[in-house]
């Protein structure tokens, strides 16, 4: 559809953002797409997915600035939140998101890439928040999801200076969690997604729900979140399947194999 095209592997989604002839500036028809392909993913067969940008050159090279360039303060706030809604949506996603970021990934690109749960990146990789030498802060949840990444302290130095920084100083702190040659990106991608998509389903998605939400109270309340979504797990198919297989295999090594998880 529009600037945005997804695809589906068996349990592996891959969306990618297809607007390459403004590097995949985030304008307001790409988070409409994008919006409205995420509300379209199959959640019944899809387990993990991949979130990267056309070509070769650039992930996301950030919001629109045509666009912004003329907007007044109550559109500027209007803009933050449409991103923010579409960002928070693929963060609070009950399947992983990987970023698979093939290049720019500057402003809107690099905050885009923070809400997913995992990033790794292609030698040609380029992050940063240059929003300050435009006028403007950053203003999709880089200010948050950028010290929340890799501390304050490398957060406030990379926002107040607008420096860009390389895939391997971005793997240096923490950004991204792998940088592979850009012909590889994507079958490391899909190597990453599928490992994740043979594990139980509901005990992924409980994860994701407990590091995210544990993440935002003190540690007691986030005890209890786990608590919950540990409980959770219990009595499905996939928690029984998965421990009588173990079971089995201890009785018996022949009887060794990879449990066929149902997602219930
Ligand atoms: N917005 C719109 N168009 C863009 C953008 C962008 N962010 N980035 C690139 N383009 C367009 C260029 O205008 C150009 O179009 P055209 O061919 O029609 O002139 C085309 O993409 C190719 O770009 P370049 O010719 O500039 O390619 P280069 O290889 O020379 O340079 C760069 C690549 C370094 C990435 C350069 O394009 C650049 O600096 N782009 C802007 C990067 C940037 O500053 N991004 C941050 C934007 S601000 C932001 O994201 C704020 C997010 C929060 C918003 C909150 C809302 C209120």
């Amino acid at each position: 559809m529009g600037f945005v095209n997804y695809e589906q592997k068996d349990a592996i989604g891959i969306i990618t953002i297809n607007r390459p002839e403004a590097l995949n500036a985030l304008n307001s028809q790409v988070l409409d797409d994008l919006n409205e392909v995420f509300d379209n993913v199959d959640l019944n067969t899809v387990r993990a997915l991949i979130l990267t940008g056309a070509g070769e050159k650039s992930f996301v090279a950030g919001a629109d600035i045509g666009e912004m360039s003329t907007l007044t303060k109550a559109e500027g706030e209007a803009f933050g939140k449409k991103g923010n809604d579409v960002f928070r949506k693929i963060e609070t996603f009950p399947i992983p998101v990987i970023a698979a970021v093939n290049g720019f990934a500057l402003g809107g690109g690099c905050e885009i890439s923070m809400s997913c749960d995992i990033r790794i990146c292609s030698e040609n990789a380029m992050f940063g928040q240059p929003e300050v030498g435009l006028g403007i802060t950053p203003g999709f949840g880089g200010t948050q999801r950028l010290a929340r990444l890799i501390g304050a302290g490398m957060a406030k130095q990379l926002i107040y200076t607008a420096r860009n920084i390389k895939a391997d100083e971005a793997y240096r702190i923490g950004l991204v969690n792998a940088v592979y040659p850009l012909e590889e990106l994507m079958a490391q991608a899909e190597k990453l997604a599928s490992t994740i998509a043979k594990n139980a389903p509901i005990a992924v998605r409980n994860c994701k729900k407990a590091i995210n939400d544990g993440l935002q109270v003190n540690i007691d309340e986030a005890i209890v979140i786990e608590e919950k979504l540990f409980g959770d797990c219990f009595e499905s198919y996939d928690q029984q399947e998965g421990m009588a297989n173990f079971l089995r295999k201890k009785d018996d090594p022949k009887k060794v194999k990879s449990v066929d998880f149902q997602n219930k």
